[in-house]
């Protein structure tokens, strides 16, 4: 309740982005006089619950909720008003960030992008000394869920072993009743790892009971998904460094987290180890590629002088 009336103090500042693909938009404004990110996504159909599905041409709240647009031969297309229900189907998910950072308004901000290729060299030089900087509080959300001081009642499984554990609870994208949009996010117990930099071949056998406890809670969980539902990856670059997992039901269109050039499966990540050879070790000693916001601190301060055209 608290949260809800937080959100109606919301005062509009300006559009950072919109997309018609995902029915999202971005938007700037204040609460309080601090700056607040409203990001606001039309929900998707739920197609596993069919008695709503078929209900869905004939329900009405009144005679003019269903208007003939036009028709052509077969062809007729209308406008509609869809029945929404705050429990069953809600019209959209709305998240809020607030206080919102500098790095947040860049993140949510329309962007050009570029495509780095980080060698072992520039890793070291540019983005640790980024890391170093960026772990601080930006990671506060995670440590509160590993000290179940908050969304404790959300976990889907948990694994406390302090070195080989981790939390499975769903990611504030998923609206956690849409089952084909399903997302889950998996946070490592331990803090040596702040992104797939950090893994090596002494990480094999950990990263595979870890994905494998992964699948047989999901599916254990949710049953109408099975193994081979799902979508196990890791995002390189990530936006917060802390090791974690992202996954999804392979129908849900995860936009550019799901995108070449940022999501990795694990699966790969753990081949790659498996053949790496001792010399190499870890994917500190490889070079990753991965596409970079123009608006971003790291591209503006640290890569824009290495691959901008200068
Ligand atoms: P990422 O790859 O670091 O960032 O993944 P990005 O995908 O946002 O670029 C972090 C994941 O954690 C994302 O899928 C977020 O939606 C999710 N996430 C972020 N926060 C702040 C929270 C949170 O407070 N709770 C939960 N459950 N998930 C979060």
């Amino acid at each position: 309740v608290a949260s809800a009336q937080l959100i109606r103090q919301f005062q509009f500042e300006r559009v950072l982005n919109h997309d018609t693909r995902s029915k999202s938009i971005n938007i700037l404004g204040t609460i309080d006089s601090s700056p607040a990110i409203l990001i606001a996504e039309k929900t998707a159909f739920s197609a596993h619950d069919e008695a709503a599905i078929a209900k869905l041409p004939t329900v009405s709240n009144g005679t003019s909720s269903i208007r003939l647009l036009d028709r052509n031969d077969i062809y007729r297309w209308y406008m509609a008003v869809l029945v929404q229900d705050l429990e069953t189907s809600p019209g959209a998910k709305l998240s809020l960030i607030w206080p919102a950072t500098k790095t947040h308004i860049d993140k949510y901000g329309k962007q050009r992008r570029k495509v780095i290729r980080e060698t072992p060299e520039l890793y070291r030089t540019v983005l640790v000394p980024y890391i170093e900087r960026m772990r601080g509080d930006r990671i506060q959300w995670v440590y509160n869920i590993l000290s179940h001081k908050v969304e404790a009642d959300r976990i889907v499984y948990e694994n406390p072993d302090p070195e080989q554990g981790f939390i499975l609870l769903p990611d504030l994208k998923w609206d956690r009743t849409t089952m084909d949009a399903l997302y889950l996010v998996a946070i490592v117990r331990r803090h040596d790892i702040a992104s797939v930099r950090d893994l090596n071949k002494s990480h094999i056998a950990w990263l595979k009971s870890v994905e494998s406890e992964i699948i047989h809670a999901v599916t254990r969980r949710y049953t109408a998904i099975s193994a081979a539902e799902l979508r196990v990856y890791v995002h390189y670059l990530p936006s917060y460094y802390h090791f974690h997992i992202h996954v999804t039901n392979v129908e849900h269109d995860a936009g550019d987290g799901a995108t070449v050039g940022k999501a990795i499966m694990l699966n790969d990540l753990v081949a790659r180890l498996e053949e790496m050879s001792e010399d190499v070790y870890g994917f500190e000693n490889t070079t990753l590629t991965y596409l970079l916001g123009e608006n971003s601190e790291l591209w503006r301060e640290g890569y824009a002088s290495v691959f901008g055209e200068v």
